[in-house]
């Protein structure tokens, strides 16, 4: 395999590829985004953290994947009123957007007084968009849906979190994107390994033919604080419930001094990649929730990492 040549995701030279610098209205973050391919341009819905420490959700295009202009105004913020509004209270964060049936959908944190929630969202033209459902309750994060239904129902990796459980991932269905439920765990931390904390869902999962390409992160606590890495899991084309391998090493750590240092140190995390036509995949990630960051790895290499080199099954 080609793992063993080089690093397995090649960081952009012009990494960070987006900071607070590039945005047209004050925040102090810019990370954390959401990716999709929309009329031949690459879209990015990135968290902002404000001066008063709550998110934003921003817009930036690109032609390339790797240039982006931030649009003048962000794309979505705290609904004000209607019954969105007392669970956005403390913000919108860590959009996933999926294309799925013609329509564009983003699944947010939305924070609040009340715990964290997320809220699914549809676009057609990222020009406008439309508040749907809150999907889960308190507290649940990073759900990425996947982009097709298996056996007539929507399936979605999520990531409830309390005192007594694990942070796992989970898979639930739908039989409408809005109601959800026959969850089943997928995906536990292991025990003194880089994702012992937590791990959580990050990218929308990508189909390959040999199975659907779930980027996560994981999370592993030292004595100088948490680390954020990402991983990479293979789930059956035809039941993503079912796993074919997690592999057993991180794909990406933290390194750049942007990742290590920053809002909240030792920090990669993805809400999004983009699979090419040549084989290669486009990975988005915040560093150390401060920038934004892109790399790019061959598909084939983190499929054989997760079906070569495992983890042992818990
Ligand atoms: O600060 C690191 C990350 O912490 C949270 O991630 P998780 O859901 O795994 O705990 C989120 O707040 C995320 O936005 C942030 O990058």
């Amino acid at each position: 395999m080609g793992a063993s040549a080089g690093p397995l995701v090649r960081r952009h030279p012009k990494n960070p590829i987006l900071t607070r610098d590039d945005v047209p209205y004050p925040v102090v973050t810019v990370h954390n985004a959401g990716a999709v391919r929309f009329r031949d341009r690459y879209l990015l819905v990135f968290r902002s953290h404000l001066r008063n420490g709550r998110s934003i959700l921003g817009l930036a295009e690109s032609g390339d994947g790797f240039t982006f202009r931030v649009r003048p105004t962000p794309f979505l913020t705290p609904a004000a009123e209607g019954p969105f509004a007392a669970y956005e209270e403390y913000g919108v964060e860590d959009a996933r957007i999926c294309a799925l049936e013609g329509a564009f959908w983003i699944t947010y944190s939305a924070y609040s007084r009340h715990g964290v929630r997320i809220g699914l969202a549809r676009t057609e033209d990222f020009e406008r968009v439309e508040r749907i459902a809150l999907i889960t309750q308190a507290d649940c994060r990073n759900v990425v849906l996947f982009p097709e239904r298996f056996g007539g129902r929507y399936a979605r990796l999520d990531r409830p979190h309390s005192q007594i459980a694990p942070w796992s991932i989970w898979i639930s269905w739908s039989p409408d994107l809005v109601h959800w439920g026959d969850a089943q765990i997928l995906l536990r931390p292991a025990p003194y390994h880089w994702d012992e904390m937590k791990v959580g869902p990050g990218a929308t999962p990508v189909r390959t033919p040999r199975g659907w390409l779930n980027l996560f992160h994981g999370v592993f606590q030292t004595m100088d604080g948490a680390i954020y890495r990402l991983g990479a899991a293979l789930h059956a084309l035809e039941d993503p419930g079912r796993l074919l391998g997690v592999a057993d090493e991180w794909i990406l750590q933290p390194e750049d001094p942007w990742e290590v240092a920053g809002y909240v140190h030792n920090v990669v995390f993805t809400c999004g990649a983009i699979p090419e036509e040549d084989g290669t995949i486009k990975i988005y990630w915040g560093g150390a929730d401060t920038v934004l960051c892109a790399g790019e790895a061959r598909i084939d290499d983190l499929v054989d990492l997760c079906l070569e080199r495992p983890r042992p099954p818990l």
